[in-house]
């Protein structure tokens, strides 16, 4: 072995972060925040405003390195999540995504299987490669200790955004498309599946130690449709990465997934769960015995308002998971309301151990 290679693995070695994904149990356990980069924090607003516009922070790797980075100086998270979007990939497939200042994304929508055609599958590498340097960036500038997560969003979530053009409450449209013609549907399924598997196998290449597949919108499907949009798909993902990268973890979120939570871990092969604000602590603990690190789930409106409710939940999730492999995190994103001090406030107590 080179001396250079035995320096990488000692450096591995050092990130306490991916200890529970090979069988251990830490205590305390490790922490990073969804959304850990953002709108909440002065020295975010201050480098967007450099960039222009969300998406230009996004393409620029020196700038979107320097906001990943951000909240590891300030809290020493053990992990940083790559700064990005789950919006990157129609937009690199040729769907153009525009950020309208407070209102959210917005697409062109593509609302049957005809507009598939303008999608461009066999072009992502020019924006693709834009976000690997952000990642091959990161890894030199990172400290050895703190582990690099890499993501996409699951393609029922991007889809939801691709097909009904924007956010929405319900995901009407993309349901809507998945009832009327299922085969169709699954046609942008399955490209999502290769477009996004591409994405991340590069992410991985150029340095991410994890992966975390977001499904915010797996809650509003009904179980037999979550069974075949946001499971049978993730399990696809999961199975062509661990072929490429049999060694690097893979953290599911299944949004409001609920009662088919455990259906999703066991069916899908991921190797870590997120778990949302709503999964009771009992059930997480249950579901810390299925063979996952259970990753979550702290109210992010709880970490706005503060004070001693804070730290009572604070404790009461750090006792449940007691000897089990838990990642604390929130149940979704930090919200730009959210005091910096309580973020500093949340990330001491967990280190204490005060449970
Ligand atoms: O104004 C701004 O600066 C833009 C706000 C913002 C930020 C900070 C958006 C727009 N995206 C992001 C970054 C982001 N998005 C990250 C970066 C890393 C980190 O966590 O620090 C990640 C992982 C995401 C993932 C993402 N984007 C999800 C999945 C997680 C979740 O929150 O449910 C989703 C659904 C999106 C879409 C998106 N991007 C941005 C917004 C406002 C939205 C939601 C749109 C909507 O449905 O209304």
């Amino acid at each position: 072995m080179t001396g250079t290679g035995s320096l990488a693995i000692e450096a591995v070695r050092k990130r306490r972060f991916l200890a529970p994904f090979n069988g251990d149990s830490l205590s305390p356990p490790s922490i990073w925040l969804m959304r850990q980069a953002g709108r909440y924090l002065p020295e975010y607003r201050a480098t967007r405003g450099e960039a222009g516009s969300f998406l230009n922070l996004c393409y620029n790797p020196a700038l979107a390195a320097e906001v990943t980075l951000q909240p590891i100086r300030r809290y020493g998270f053990d992990a940083a999540i790559l700064f990005a979007d789950i919006l990157i990939v129609p937009d690199a497939l040729g769907q153009p995504v525009s950020f309208e200042a407070g209102e959210g994304p917005r697409l062109a929508p593509i609302t049957d299987v005809a507009g598939l055609a303008t999608l461009k599958a066999d072009q992502t590498g020019e924006k693709y490669g834009l976000i690997w340097e952000t990642v091959a960036r990161l890894r030199q500038d990172l400290p050895d200790e703190t582990a690099l997560i890499g993501f996409c969003g699951a393609p029922w979530t991007v889809a939801t955004y691709m097909v009904g053009g924007r956010g929405s409450p319900d995901q009407a449209a993309a349901r809507a498309w998945a009832y009327r013609d299922p085969e169709g549907f699954q046609r942008l399924i399955d490209i999502l599946v290769d477009v996004s598997v591409d994405y991340l196998d590069g992410q991985v290449k150029a340095g991410a130690d994890v992966l975390q597949i977001f499904d915010s919108w797996a809650g509003s499907l009904p179980d037999n449709e979550l069974a075949r949009w946001v499971i049978d798909p993730t399990r696809a993902m999961v199975e062509k990465l661990k072929a490429l990268h049999p060694g690097v973890p893979i953290i599911g979120f299944p949004r409001g997934a609920g009662a088919s939570t455990a259906e999703f871990v066991t069916a899908t092969g991921v190797d870590g769960v997120s778990c949302d604000t709503a999964m009771p602590l009992c059930a997480m603990r249950e579901l810390g015995e299925l063979d996952v690190v259970v990753q979550g789930n702290l109210d992010p409106l709880l970490l706005v308002a503060g004070g001693d409710a804070l730290d009572q939940r604070i404790d009461e999730i750090l006792a449940a998971m007691k000897g089990r492999r838990h990642i604390f995190n929130l149940g979704h994103g930090i919200v730009p309301e959210t005091p910096p001090e309580n973020v500093a406030r949340l990330v001491e107590r967990v280190r204490k151990g005060s449970a």
